[in-house]
């Protein structure tokens, strides 16, 4: 790609999705995450939407980052028909603090257990919030449609991918390739809405 590198912090502390962002983005990006700011504090995520805890997230990095940063944060999760939505917005501690992916994957996995394949209706949401100096300009969001396995398939990706079956395919984000899954995801939705965003507004920050 032509012209300047651009600057993005990733407001997260889970870097299976920096990778993403990393490879949506491709070279034109120069894309940190938190792990790279440990002297930045840890927001508490007691919004009860994804867009209020990517909100908050942005808005906590970026009033300490400064104006001249621009902060994408991002609040996702797993909502699964059978289950009335849940995990949703608890995915990523759905089975209690420390149980870690694993511990999530087996618990939703228990909750289905005898669910036939036509209940087993789930998506992946992912809503961005972008800010800038303590304010959150704007928020974008993203769904991909799907089904659960009755057990783990593969070994890519993070989180539920290798239970979760996005419609068209049948094989699980977990074994389809990276290419496959940012071809369809709802991160790379939400994003793809927030790149033609920061177009308009040109709001991209330098290296
Ligand atoms: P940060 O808050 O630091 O960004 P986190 O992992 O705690 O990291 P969330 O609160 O947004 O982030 O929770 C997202 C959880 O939803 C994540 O840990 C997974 O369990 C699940 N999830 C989100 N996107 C996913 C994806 O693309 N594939 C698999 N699971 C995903």
């Amino acid at each position: 790609m032509n012209g300047p590198v651009r600057r993005i912090v990733i407001a997260t502390h889970n870097t299976h999705k920096t990778g993403e962002f990393r490879a949506l983005l491709g070279a034109g990006w120069e894309v940190e995450d938190l792990t790279m700011h440990p002297e930045l504090p840890v927001p508490v995520e007691d919004g009860a939407t994804f867009e209020e805890n990517a909100g908050l997230k942005a808005r906590s990095a970026a009033e300490r980052l400064g104006e001249a940063v621009l902060v994408v944060a991002d609040d996702s999760g797993l909502e699964v028909d059978h289950l009335a939505g849940r995990p949703g917005i608890f995915s990523a501690r759905y089975a209690g603090p420390g149980a870690g992916d694993a511990g999530n994957r087996d618990k939703v996995l228990q909750e289905l257990e005898g669910v036939p394949a036509a209940e087993r209706g789930a998506r992946f949401r992912c809503v961005l919030a972008v800010a800038r100096g303590a304010e959150v300009l704007a928020c974008f969001s993203g769904a991909v449609e799907g089904r659960l396995t009755g057990a783990v398939a593969g070994e890519g990706g993070f989180g539920y991918d290798p239970i979760f079956i996005p419609e068209g395919h049948e094989a699980t984000f977990g074994e389809l390739p990276a290419a496959v899954k940012n071809g369809l995801s709802h991160r790379a939705k939400a994003l793809e809405k927030l790149l033609e965003w920061l177009e308009d507004a040109e709001l991209t920050s330098p290296p």
